[in-house]
């Protein structure tokens, strides 16, 4: 029996594509891809995260290294962006460059921490209450609000901005969340230490 964090680490572990949902709702949908990817050298439940347009796969518009772990019972996500991080471009499909990523290089995301729960054969994750995860987006300043779901088959992801004032919606799908199916496997890539907390 594998403990629900080892089950979410395993589940994340992997390359995921929106393709079918981006051809068969254009304009809707645009065609994204995102690769999560243990980084073993990293404190346990470190996965790099690359999310990019399909039309640009060397240029992603996000990468972060996400940590998963259990806190009181509780799993949570913390999310941290890396220092000029276009030095890490391409780093998710090479391995070498993967492992020079450093504790010095992280910069914790303050407020953008995903609270995450078993639900069925899966995960259900959302930003920690609070408002607190303010990006910027054509020089506003929102509040991220932002839930996916993940399965043997594949995730759901929907990102939203709010006024920090009015609580207005100001960016953010309409349509509905975006749909990604699994389309690479990177689970053997954990360490086994991991998987036995
Ligand atoms: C921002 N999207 C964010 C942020 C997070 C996520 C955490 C704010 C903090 C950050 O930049 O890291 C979402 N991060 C995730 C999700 C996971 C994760 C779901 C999986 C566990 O690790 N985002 C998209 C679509 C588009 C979108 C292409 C749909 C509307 O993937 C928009 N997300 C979007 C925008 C921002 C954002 C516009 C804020 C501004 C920006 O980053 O450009």
């Amino acid at each position: 029996m594998s403990s629900s964090l080892a089950r979410l680490l395993q589940l994340l572990s992997g390359g995921f594509s929106n393709q079918s949902q981006a051809f068969d709702n254009p304009p809707l949908y645009a065609h994204i891809l995102v690769k999560f990817r243990p980084l073993p050298q990293l404190a346990p439940g470190s996965l790099l995260l690359e999310q990019s347009y399909a039309i640009s796969p060397g240029t992603p518009y996000r990468i972060r290294v996400l940590r998963a772990e259990r806190r009181d019972g509780a799993l949570i996500i913390h999310n941290q962006a890396l220092q000029d991080e276009q030095r890490f471009w391409g780093a998710i499909e090479d391995e070498g460059r993967r492992r020079n990523i450093g504790d010095a290089d992280l910069m914790p995301l303050e407020g953008c921490t995903y609270v995450v729960r078993e639900v069925g054969d899966g995960f259900v994750g959302e930003v920690e209450p609070g408002c607190r995860c303010l990006v910027e987006r054509k020089g506003s300043v929102a509040y991220l609000v932002s839930s996916f779901e993940i399965d043997a088959r594949g995730m759901r992801t929907i990102d939203r901005g709010h006024d920090p004032a009015t609580h207005e919606q100001l960016w953010g799908s309409l349509a509905g969340p975006f749909e990604f199916e699994r389309t690479d496997d990177y689970r053997a890539e954990l360490p086994s230490a991991w998987l036995e907390t």
